[in-house]
């Protein structure tokens, strides 16, 4: 009896305790990411779901279609919180069922006119609508293809994710760029080059025998925001990876990535028939070397037959290329394309080059490369390019080659890992930033010739077009390092598929599917974001400065190691890239490069990017350069110190284990933007040879 009481008073403490840790302290670790499928936060709302949803009916049978029943299952149940049957034959369909299949395998009344919608959607877009069938109301979403289905059914949960009315829908959608792609610069001995967030997701040692669970909930994640590519390794490529022995176990990743239509590419090093081959030339004249690509690129798709194609950087940092040969880049790339061709895969060659020998300014070498070759690159080649002509600083101008290069498709190079922007150490959203690139206006036909234009490849009319992101995703349980670097993830697939998606508006649906829905949490959150970039950029390089890092990691200060960056000296500041000084300017098309070539003109943001500026110029708040850098790097520190205390503010409004991860970050972000500010001033003031004035209050700002 006495013992009895003992432990239902112990059970009844136990549930009290987890009841209130559950409301004051839950724990998630991050490794869900957007796809949390908790339950909604307004019961209202998820009441009108349950209405709304009543039944499942997904139609055929295949690895994709179990993939989409799986999610739906999941999703609408977490969501939901309740088990929604799924129905076995659309005859039994009934008020409020969810019908998801191709028109092949759904026979859907003629009246309700989809065919003709779909006709427009190609092989990834999708169509959602609600409608009648059997005079029940029931939400349909079909497309061509079963990847439509699977984007249309990650689309649908999105809808209830973010709380959408989905009394009336009737919305279609496809991707503006046919190429969404992962760039992973992963090294066969299991690092990720410039990778903040552990060891490379592929357990080269362990494939093709095991493979790891968590690769599937990787191909899930790129498949919810429509990454369909994944370049497995380092454009700084080992041959190795095109031996058999490798070869096998990219086969046995792209078994698991293909129902989930992410098709895999690779990066190959040029001499590879060098190195692997038994040639002594890798000279893309060579026959022996046209042959032994050919061989081997068979071979791949015996392995790997929807294998996409070959990235490559040849001819840059040290990597092997034509130009060992005397060839062009061109000539490089097409021998590769012509030995893809036949199996429809294509060649995505770099143009990152900045080798001596080129223009003095580093920043023009890319374009004085490339540019001459327009028109001489093979159909299915594209040309990659960065989104600065520099490289990935926290901000450039748009790369001059987007406008220059009509006759062939670019496809934009993001960095979605933080390189120069503090790791996964700080709290960047880089929407805003991929942004003001995507909205660059080229001028290349006129006004409107934004660079978006170009890589969708609407411009000049491109069968081909292509984004790419360099991964942020390691072995790190929350996959990213920092949680917020999820949001990077999430928003470069997003504008993959929509560059016409604006940052802020990504930035909330990513906080209410990540954090929660509590409007005053998704405030806050969606400030911190919006207001991150700016502050970061303040932080390290204001103004147009660039590459002020330590050579080492690029993450401290180090002014002073780079002189030919800054060009400081006791008159002022900045790289004079105007028509008195590089000429850069003249790489953007007219009125583009005059407004740039201008002092008076020239966006503040790029100014010391163009411009050699006297220490007393005074600048459009009328204050002078000096006094202007100073109060940037002061805003940067004031920034990263404010963010720590906003942040403070969502104890106990969200989870315990995020709040405080994020929280630690956060402290060295602060930390961190005190030294640039400190590092920068005091180096820059020897040559200003002026004081530091005091911050400004915050009424002032
Ligand atoms: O930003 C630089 C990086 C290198 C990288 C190179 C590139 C893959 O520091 O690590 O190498 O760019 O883009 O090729």
């Amino acid at each position: 009896m006495k013992y009895a009481f003992c432990s239902s008073r112990l059970a009844f403490f136990a549930v009290l305790f987890c009841l209130g840790s559950w409301q004051l302290g839950w724990a998630e670790d991050g490794y869900d990411l957007w796809l949390r499928y908790r339950p909604m936060a307004s019961p209202e709302i998820q009441k009108q779901y349950r209405r709304q949803i009543g039944t499942v009916f997904v139609a055929g049978e295949s690895p994709t279609l179990r993939i989409i029943r799986k999610e739906l299952v999941h999703g609408l149940g977490g969501l939901l919180g309740q088990d929604i049957p799924f129905l076995e034959s659309l005859s039994a369909a009934k008020a409020s069922t969810l019908i998801v299949g191709t028109l092949e395998d759904l026979p859907l009344p003629k009246e309700l006119g989809l065919e003709t919608r779909l006709r427009q959607l190609g092989d990834e877009g999708f169509l959602i609508q609600t409608a009648e069938v059997r005079v029940h109301p029931c939400i349909i979403i079909t497309a061509n293809t079963e990847r439509g289905l699977l984007y249309g059914s990650f689309h649908f949960l999105r809808l209830l994710q973010t709380q959408q009315n989905i009394s009336h829908l009737a919305l279609t959608s496809t991707p503006k760029i046919r190429d969404r792609i992962l760039n992973h610069w992963d090294t066969l001995s299991g690092g990720v080059g410039r990778g903040y967030a552990g060891k490379s997701l592929w357990q080269w040692h362990e494939l093709p025998a095991t493979v790891s669970p968590r690769l599937t909930d990787y191909a899930r994640a790129n498949a919810s925001l429509g990454i369909n590519g994944t370049v497995l390794n380092s454009p700084n490529s080992e041959a190795r990876i095109l031996t058999p022995e490798y070869l096998r176990k990219v086969a046995a990743l792209a078994d698991i990535f293909r129902p989930y239509g992410l098709r895999v590419f690779l990066s190959v090093r040029f001499s590879a028939p060098r190195e692997i081959g038994g040639l002594e030339t890798a000279d893309p004249f060579d026959e022996r070397v046209v042959a032994w690509w050919e061989a081997k690129v068979r071979e791949i798709y015996q392995w790997i037959p929807d294998f996409g194609g070959f990235l490559v950087k040849a001819n840059s940092e040290g990597q092997p290329g034509p130009q060992d040969y005397g060839r062009t880049h061109a000539d490089g790339a097409n021998m590769l394309a012509r030995a893809l061709a036949p199996h429809r895969g294509r060649v995505m060659w770099r143009a990152f080059v900045y080798g001596q020998g080129l223009d003095a300014d580093r920043a023009k070498r890319a374009y004085e490369a490339f540019a001459p070759l327009d028109g001489q690159f093979a159909s299915n080649v594209l040309v990659q390019v960065k989104n600065g002509p520099l490289d990935f600083q926290p901000r450039e101008p748009a790369h001059p080659l987007f406008g220059a290069m009509p006759n062939t498709p670019l496809l934009l190079e993001l960095q979605i890992t933080q390189e120069y922007l503090g790791h996964s150490q700080y709290l960047v959203f880089l929407a805003p930033m991929w942004k003001e690139t995507l909205d660059f206006d080229t001028f290349a036909h006129g006004p409107g010739s934004t660079v978006a234009k170009v890589v969708e490849g609407r411009l000049d009319n491109h069968a081909l077009s292509g984004i790419a992101g360099v991964a942020n995703v390691g072995s790190d349980r929350n996959w990213c390092g920092h949680h917020f670097a999820q949001a990077n993830w999430y928003a470069f697939g997003r504008l993959a598929w929509n560059p016409g998606l604006g940052a802020q508006a990504l930035a909330e649906e990513w906080t209410r599917q990540t954090f929660s829905h509590e409007p005053d949490v998704v405030r806050t959150i969606v400030t911190l974001m919006m207001d991150s970039w700016e502050g970061v950029v303040n932080t390290m390089t204001p103004l147009g400065l660039n590459v002020l890092c330590s050579f080492r990691g690029h993450y401290d200060p180090a002014p002073q190691a780079r002189a030919s960056f800054h060009k400081a000296d006791a008159a002022g500041l900045g790289y004079d890239r105007s028509r008195a000084g590089s000429g850069a300017v003249d790489q953007y098309h007219p009125p583009q490069n005059e407004r740039l070539n201008n002092l008076a003109t020239c966006p503040e943001k790029y100014l010391l990017w163009f411009h050699h500026v006297a220490w007393n110029q005074p600048l459009q708040s009328g204050r002078t350069l000096w006094v202007e850098l100073c109060r940037h790097y002061q805003a940067g520190a004031e920034q990263a110190r404010r963010q720590r205390q906003i942040w403070r503010r969502l104890q106990g409004r969200i989870d315990d284990q995020r709040f405080h991860e994020v929280e630690a970050r956060l402290e060295i972000q602060e930390r961190d933007a005190a030294a640039w500010r400190d590092a920068c001033l005091n180096y820059f003031q020897k040559f200003s040879k002026r004081p530091i004035p005091a911050p400004a209050a915050a009424s002032d700002e």
